[in-house]
């Protein structure tokens, strides 16, 4: 039995001649302000811009699947053990007593968006984000994947030593339905030699196309078999090394599939599966650090109008980081180092415990500041301008370093030490240190399900552009194919190749909400509260 647990009618109606709704779409307006600056000798002209759009979001999500790369990890059996836990309202006992599933750390479902205010009062009414457009209920999500270890998912549980005893006993029955994995890709060059005792269920052959066909197949059966609409294709398993760009072999679109074809040695498993999903027509999200997305991978989704979302799960360290840093340089404190350790002890830890599995993760972790200090060339130096009027280097920037230590006796439960070293007034100095204590599965789990469900979101969600003359009207179109509207839960977000990546987590959760706002016809959150100072 599923049961479904009770919903609620969509809840919000935006009464407005700008809001259209039909029974299968809600329809609005937004009008996208701007300004346009031109410096000319030192002198910043500005003219404020305006564009009209019209957003359309189909409001049935249909019935969705996830299929996890990694399912029999720890994020994946997580994952899979907290939804079922969710979905049949099991409670556990834990040392300090009686247990309710619940959803706390997803932003969709446990937090929430000011909506307006109450007439009178000026009361500010707030509401669940995951009201403000119609969205697929995480206990929904049809549950599915593949693992290089074939162990079956109530034993990978298990394995993973993430969830109290009492809800491993009661999920067990559950979770054990789901089976065993999928078997998976396993190109050993790829993740850390540690891995290799685990690599127990595997495609067989070395042919990267019949591989490709394989997970193509295992898409559109598990579609066919659970009568989906949608399936989101989710890497959570190990991080992989960086794959070398390659011009003629991973560069472009058609390069890409001819090194597929001939089994390139470069072409990697997280490539082979974005690539299978987006010519399946299904997105994919990349929860790893490694360069999946080789350029040819993002060609191909762009010619398939397919969507692709990454890169690597920001759950804690880096999250904290990207408030932090933008406080300090918002401030006009000038963050001269930021020192990050991190130690754990789960499978993870263990595969990034190689040099090249860890570069892949130094690198997503340490490009959350360089828009902000980039943001502030009062504190920080600007990039010298080189004999062609090209900018040399990166100009000033902190130092930052990343360490990451396997520990196994601290299990999931990972520690991580930042040190933020700064300048302050007049030459002083100021240390802010930080120290955190959680399980990292934890802490992913709410991340993948806001990904999915935001992910699925976006493909019913169509725009146009509305031009002053109606006999242009265009046709609404599907979002572009890069979906940076999740950079916040990813810590190297993906973006349209040539546009500037936001790493303030501030900006994009406002991106979030203004889009999901503007997709009923309301302007995005402003804080002027012009009334509250006018008489
Ligand atoms: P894990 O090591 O417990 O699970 C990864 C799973 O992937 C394993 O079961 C492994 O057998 C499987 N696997 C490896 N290569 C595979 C392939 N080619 N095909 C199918 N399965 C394969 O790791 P965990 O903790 O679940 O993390 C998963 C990923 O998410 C890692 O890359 C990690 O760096 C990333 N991540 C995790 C965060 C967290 O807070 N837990 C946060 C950010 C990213
Ligand atoms: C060690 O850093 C393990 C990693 O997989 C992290 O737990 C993960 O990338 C989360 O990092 P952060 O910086 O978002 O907490």
């Amino acid at each position: 039995v599923h049961p479904t647990a009770a919903r609620r009618p969509h809840a919000i109606t935006v009464q407005s001649e700008n809001t259209l709704y039909t029974d299968e779409h809600i329809t609005a307006k937004f009008f996208n302000r701007g300004a346009e600056v031109n410096v000319t000798n030192g002198q910043f002209n500005i003219t404020p811009t305006v564009q009209e759009y019209e957003f359309q979001t189909k409001r049935t999500p249909g019935k969705t699947g996830l299929m996890m790369i990694g399912i029999g990890g720890n994020n994946g059996t997580t994952l899979c053990a907290t939804i079922l836990a969710n979905r049949y309202n099991i409670i556990w006992h834990t040392k300090a007593g009686v247990q309710q599933p619940n959803y706390i750390g997803s932003l969709l479902r446990a937090s929430t968006v000011r909506i307006g205010t109450e007439p009178g009062s000026g009361k500010e009414v707030h509401v669940p984000v995951s009201d403000v457009l119609p969205m697929v209920h995480p206990n929904d999500l049809v549950l599915g994947g593949w693992d290089i270890s074939g162990v079956p998912m109530d034993k990978a549980m298990e394995r993973a030593q993430v969830l109290d005893y009492d809800l491993q006993r009661q999920v067990a029955p559950h979770i054990a339905l789901l089976g065993k994995p999928l078997p998976s890709i396993y190109y050993p060059d790829f993740i850390a030699a540690n891995q290799e005792a685990r690599a127990d269920n595997v495609i067989p052959g070395t042919d990267k196309a019949a591989h490709l066909e394989h997970i193509r197949a295992d898409i559109r059966k598990f579609k066919k078999d659970n009568e989906l609409d949608r399936v989101v294709v989710f890497w959570t398993a190990n991080t992989e090394r960086y794959s070398d760009i390659i011009p003629g072999v991973n560069d472009t679109a058609d390069n890409l599939l001819a090194s597929i074809k001939s089994s390139h040695s470069e072409v990697s498993p997280s490539t082979l599966f974005a690539v299978a999903a987006i010519l399946e027509g299904e997105p994919f999200v990349n929860g790893a650090p490694q360069n999946t997305f080789v350029p040819g991978a993002i060609e191909l989704a762009e010619r398939h109008h397919s969507f692709i979302g990454g890169d690597d799960l920001k759950s804690g360290q880096t999250k904290l980081k990207s408030v932090l840093a933008e406080f300090l340089v918002n401030a006009g404190i000038k963050p001269l180092s930021i020192a990050s350790y991190n130690h754990l002890g789960n499978n993870d830890g263990h595969n990034l415990s190689a040099e090249r599995q860890f570069r892949s993760k130094e690198i997503s972790k340490s490009s959350v500041v360089d828009d902000m200090v980039d943001a502030n060339r009062l504190l920080y130096k600007a990039p010298e301008i080189g004999p062609k009027g090209v900018p040399v280097g990166k100009g000033e920037h902190p130092d930052h370093i990343v360490v990451i230590k396997y520990v196994p006796a601290v299990g999931d439960s990972k520690r991580a030490i930042d040190e933020y070293y700064s300048e302050i007034f007049c030459g002083g100095r100021s240390t802010i240190n930080i120290f955190n204590e959680c399980e990292d599965s934890l802490l992913a789990t709410p991340l993948i399900l806001d990904l999915t469900i935001l992910t699925e979101l976006l493909t019913r969600v169509q725009y146009r552009q509305v031009t002053p003359n109606a006999r242009e009207q265009k046709d609404f179109a599907p979002l572009y194919s890069v979906l940076s509207l999740l950079s916040y839960m990813l810590k190297a977000p993906l973006v349209k190749p040539g546009t500037e990546v936001v790493n303030s987590l501030n900006r994009q959760r406002n991106a979030l909400e203004g889009f999901l706002k503007a997709c009923i016809g309301l302007e995005g959150s402003s804080d002027l509260l012009l009334e509250t100072r006018i008489w």
